[in-house]
């Protein structure tokens, strides 16, 4: 966890790290300047890219910064660039480092070294979607979605990076403006976008937007689903959980006018999870998976349920602020079954397909349930 607050804009260097294990924070080296708003990005190598943020002056901080597998920082001081909070920072194919906005031009990053910016396409939006929302929905492939505050905008665009040109087009309008929105990979590698407002204004409660909709990344229809009672707004959040479902919380510090902060949360229950009569659906479920998994390794995965199995998917653990998910990925898996009822499916083929860390496993079924997950450690 990287940088911090001194007041508005002023940022902290300081970096923590968390051991799941022990359930323990230790302060690590602080880096050489303060980040206000940074985004962390797990490298293919194991490194974590440290990228933007305002610094203890209240400046925009232009070098990225590397944290290095022997616990020392690295500055790309030949990166040098200033850029808007919180970027959208994903691990590309190729190993590059690619930055979705939400400016209007997108870049590549090489974090190695000193580190090198290139120019990419740019957005057919020909607007900052600030605190619009973005996601990495399949390998190399980015949804972006929203934005603006004056006024908030329903429009999306996407880009396949895999493409030897890549270049931004429009995928099909949200159902509802938003800014302040959370774009979050479901099991089945659908994203749901829950929250933001609709309304002008850095944070106006008037136009807050109840009903999440869920983006199908076949045919990019979006869909509305249930909508919640609570409205979610600026410093909102949602996480995938393992169970399938969608943990909403919190919003305000400063709570939009009219509203009060909100600490608490509330768990949705995607349409997977529901038979056509409303009843829970059955689930496949997962009874052995490994624990840990190399790349490219074939692994078994124990399960009743082969024969009904049709998707064997990962999302990686989020890590989500202010309208990002900074490490959610969907990948999906290929898989056989044997006649014996076996399911033998092959983890992700490098690096910077599957960065390395903690991913859910998911089995989906013929009727789209999901399983609960198991937690991989791929590396
Ligand atoms: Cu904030």
């Amino acid at each position: 966890m990287t940088g911090g607050n001194i007041s508005g804009d002023h940022g902290l260097p300081n970096a923590n790290l968390f051991d799941y294990k022990t359930s323990t924070w230790t302060q690590g080296p602080q880096m050489s300047h303060g980040r206000w708003y940074p985004t962390n990005t797990a490298l293919p190598n194991g490194e974590m890219l440290v990228t933007s943020g305002e610094d203890e002056n209240g400046l925009p901080n232009p070098i990225p910064e590397v944290w290095q597998l022997d616990g020392t920082w690295r500055e790309l001081t030949t990166a040098n660039k200033s850029m808007g909070y919180y970027p959208w920072m994903f691990v590309a194919p190729d190993g590059r480092v690619f930055y979705a906005g939400w400016e209007v031009g997108s870049l590549w990053l090489d974090p190695s070294g000193t580190g090198a910016w290139t120019d990419g396409p740019s957005h057919l939006a020909t607007f900052s979607r600030i605190y619009g929302t973005a996601v990495m929905y399949d390998i190399g492939k980015i949804l972006v979605a929203g934005g603006v505050d004056n006024p908030p905008v329903d429009s999306t665009e996407v880009i396949d990076l895999n493409s030897p040109k890549p270049r931004w087009r429009s995928s099909n309008p949200m159902l509802h403006a938003r800014h302040h929105a959370v774009a979050t990979s479901l099991p089945d590698g659908t994203v749901l976008v829950t929250g933001g407002s609709s309304s002008a204004g850095v944070n106006d409660a008037t136009g807050a937007v109840l009903a999440p909709e869920l983006w199908d990344p076949g045919t990019e229809v979006w869909k509305e689903l249930a909508p919640t009672t609570v409205k979610r707004l600026y410093h909102s959040t949602a996480v995938l959980m393992t169970d399938g479902r969608v943990f909403v919380a919190g919003g305000g510090q400063p709570a939009a006018e009219g509203e009060t902060d909100n600490f608490n949360a509330q768990i949705f229950s995607p349409p997977y999870l529901f038979k056509i009569d409303g009843s829970p659906a059955d689930r496949p479920q997962i009874t052995d998976a490994p624990a840990e998994l190399a790349y490219g390794a074939q692994f078994s995965v124990g399960t009743p349920d082969a024969a009904t199995v049709t998707q064997v998917n990962l999302v990686k653990l989020g890590s989500m602020t202010h309208a990002f998910n900074q490490s959610q990925q969907f990948i999906k898996l290929s898989f056989s079954t044997g006649p014996d009822g076996s399911l033998t499916a092959t983890g992700p083929q490098n690096a910077n397909i599957a960065p390395p860390g903690h991913y859910m496993l998911f089995l989906i079924d013929s009727n789209g349930a999901p399983s609960v997950a198991r937690i991989m450690h791929i590396r």
